[in-house]
């Protein structure tokens, strides 16, 4: 996969700083993207540097692989190379217009699984509500199982070997420009934005 090991650089996203507008504001695009992300990115490239043994490994793999790293470095690695990873998979699954709802086998499955896309819609507005603080609500392939799951700051579902599909970022730069404190109005927005499409590519590729 391209970019996934040292030195990693940032990527433009895929598609213009305006395009999620009026639901996800350019301001916010350019900070979260330029910034936030960059910042991540010089982080990680900067602990490498002194590791060039760990160098080879890919993200994914230095996430999967924290707790067998140096201690001193394990927090930094916890917080930047899933800063990366978790940010790169948000901004991948957005697109306006978006598809209203999934389509095909995810959407069958989150029938299957949650009864409706309404409730899906429910449950995970509520699981993103509930994460204090900051950090992400995901949609994961837990041993084969769809789920709703949360984590806190940068950690990732990779760590407890369970597969991604969608995630939110409700982290307040996520949205604090545009929607202040109200962490609900941005999720309904963001629901106006998901690249289903893209999802439902995850959701295959994880289960084949
Ligand atoms: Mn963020």
């Amino acid at each position: 996969m391209q970019n996934e090991y040292y030195p990693f650089i940032n990527q433009s996203l895929p598609y213009n700083y305006d395009t999620l507008e009026p639901f996800i504001d350019t301001k916010t695009m350019h900070l979260h993207h330029d910034k936030h992300l960059q910042t991540y990115i010089d982080n990680l490239n900067h602990i490498l540097e002194n590791y060039p043994e760990f160098q080879k490994l890919s993200i994914t793999e230095l996430i999967q692989y924290t707790n067998m790293l140096p201690t001193d470095i394990q927090q930094s690695l916890r917080n930047n190379a899933g800063g990366v990873y978790n940010h790169r998979f948000f901004f991948d699954l957005l697109t306006n217009p978006a598809p209203d709802m999934p389509d095909g086998v995810l959407k069958s499955k989150i029938n299957q699984i949650f009864g409706s896309y309404d409730s899906f819609k429910n449950a995970f507005t509520k699981a993103a509500l509930s994460v204090f603080g900051s950090g992400y609500a995901w949609l994961v392939l837990d041993n084969g199982r769809l789920r709703i799951i949360t984590t806190p700051n940068q950690n990732t579902p990779l760590e407890m070997d369970m597969r991604p599909i969608l995630t939110i970022d409700v982290w307040e730069h996520a949205y604090y420009l545009k929607h202040y404190n109200m962490r609900k109005n941005y999720i309904e927005n963001w629901f106006q934005i998901i690249n289903w499409t893209q999802v439902e590519t995850n959701y295959k590729k994880c289960i084949s």
